[in-house]
């Protein structure tokens, strides 16, 4: 990414399509000025003071043709997003129309930001820290009201003061240390560094990495499968739980070919509900390309849900199904998340198998069909429930939510971190702190543990930006929208 502050860009802040009005965004230094001469009122735009709104017509100099009618938002240096002057064109939502509008732009002298790179230059203005930087794409990306109000209130800075705070008490304790270090023993006696400080300061992080999988839980959300015979009624639970009917339904066995996805908002945490092809031992081609289909969903999925015709009750094909799924659950384990299309390693935080063997199991067993006088009663390790008189639905969702949620729900805490690179810094500065506990519990000498006070501040800084390079910008910067 280019770094330079002294260029103009311009980009789509609003999705490529149709809408009522698009905004394009323009910043650098005479961007006002700039954008004037391409408008029909130069004067009224160029005089125009900060936060104004002003109408005009774009126009191409070179041909004098009128591209829209238009209203421009000016901010001026330094009161603006980027820091520098900044023309916000209010144009018609037309895909052409838009289309011209850049063009021009381009040809007169501004060049199409990077992603991210409005954002950059905010966080390179001292606008914004690191992690409100991030909060401004958590928020783009948020899918859900509950994940949206997490990134809301990292935007507000609840990560940085919280990293603040920590880093703070942190100099504080090295000021003890560098008084020690001028002032050596024969002097002063050496004093100790406040274990418990210490100790404070290192949970307090600790437990702000842990709200990782709480942040990653409600803006990745989780993936969920449905899996069975054929007529099991993994349509109709599909449906019943969209509340929609999207999936066909019939009493054919087979019906469902290929497999089909939908979301839905499980108290706040965006689920992928996937309704499959029914398993069954078949030479027909398509269905068994719908099952090897359905095999690879349900590798990828955080909670699979078997149902069971209760009619008809559980088949010796069920028995031979269930042993596969618990077999490779065992197989996969740790890998399982791995293999999920557009996703990362770290994208999957519900049942996660690095927790050990104390990880739920993402198999969740299903008796469908409990309205049929026919039906037999649900062995107990089964959720009771009927598709089509949409019995026990809410039974069932509450059991995946305990399957996915992490131990201790952040949700309610006031800081909630969505941000790998926060996660692993943070990590860094509690493994560093641990080893300053540990050499004070050992007596040895400050200047050594002054060493590791000094790892775990530099962290600290690294998560709010204070500390950076290029290479942590570019990285973290080119996962952001254009014109953010
Ligand atoms: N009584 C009763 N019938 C149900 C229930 N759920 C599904 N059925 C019936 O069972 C039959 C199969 O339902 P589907 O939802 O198509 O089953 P499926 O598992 O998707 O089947 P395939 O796509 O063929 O694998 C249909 O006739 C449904 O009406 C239920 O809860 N109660
Ligand atoms: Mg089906």
């Amino acid at each position: 990414m280019v770094h330079s502050r002294n260029d103009q860009i311009a980009a789509l802040a609003t999705p490529w399509g149709s809408s009522a009005i698009a905004v394009i965004r323009t910043s650098g230094p005479d961007c006002i000025g700039a954008l004037g001469a391409l408008t029909d009122r130069r004067d009224t735009v160029t005089a125009a003071p900060g936060g104004a709104l002003r109408r005009a017509r774009i126009v191409d100099p070179s041909t004098g043709e009128v591209l829209d009618d238009v209203v421009l938002g000016i901010y001026r240096e330094p009161r603006s997003y980027t820091g520098e002057e900044i023309v916000e064109i209010f144009c018609h939502g037309s895909v052409p129309g838009i289309r011209e509008i850049l063009s021009l732009l381009y040809r007169s002298g501004f060049r199409a930001a990077e992603p991210g790179e409005f954002t950059l230059r905010a966080f390179l203005a001292g606008k914004v820290d690191l992690t409100r930087a991030e909060a401004v794409q958590e928020i783009v990306r948020s899918r859900t009201a509950a994940g949206h109000e997490m990134a809301l209130r990292r935007l507000g800075g609840s990560v940085e003061a919280a990293i603040n705070r920590c880093k703070a008490a942190l100099v504080q304790l090295m000021a003890m240390v560098a008084v020690q270090l001028d002032y050596p023993e024969e002097e002063t006696g050496e004093i100790p560094l406040p274990e418990g400080e210490i100790r404070r300061v290192r949970s307090e992080l600790a437990d702000l990495a842990a709200t990782y999988r709480t942040g990653r839980l409600y803006q990745e959300g989780i993936r969920i499968a449905l899996a069975g015979r054929t007529n099991a009624g993994k349509s109709s639970l599909f449906n019943a739980l969209l509340r929609e009917d999207r999936s066909i339904v019939s009493e054919t066995p087979g019906t469902t070919r290929d497999y089909i996805e939908s979301t839905l908002d499980l108290e706040g945490i965006p689920a992928t509900l996937f309704d499959t092809a029914g398993l069954r031992d078949t030479a027909e081609e398509i269905e068994g390309e719908g099952i090897r289909r359905t095999t690879r969903v349900m590798e990828a999925a955080d909670v699979i849900l078997y149902l069971v015709d209760g009619v008809e009750g559980l088949t010796p094909e069920d028995e031979r199904i269930l042993a596969t799924f618990r077999d490779s659950r065992e197989s996969t384990g740790a890998t399982h998340v791995e293999s999920r299309p557009n996703a990362g390693p770290d994208a999957n935080p519900a049942a996660n198998p690095a927790e050990g063997d104390s990880a739920p199991s993402r198999l969740l067993l299903v008796w469908n069909k409990v309205d049929s006088p026919a039906c037999r009663p649900a062995p107990p390790e089964y959720i009771p429930v009927s598709a089509t008189a949409m019995h026990g639905l809410e039974a069932l969702a509450r059991t995946v939510l305990e399957r996915v949620r992490p131990g201790s729900s952040h949700r309610e805490t006031a800081v909630v971190i969505d941000s790998r690179r926060q996660r692993d810094l943070l990590d860094r500065a509690v493994d560093s702190l641990r080893h300053v506990e540990n050499g004070v519990q050992q007596g040895i000498p400050v200047d050594a543990i002054s060493l590791d006070l000094q790892e775990a501040i530099h962290a600290l800084g690294e998560i709010t930006g204070e500390v950076s390079s290029a290479d942590i910008l570019d990285a973290l910067f080119q996962g952001f929208c254009v014109g953010k």
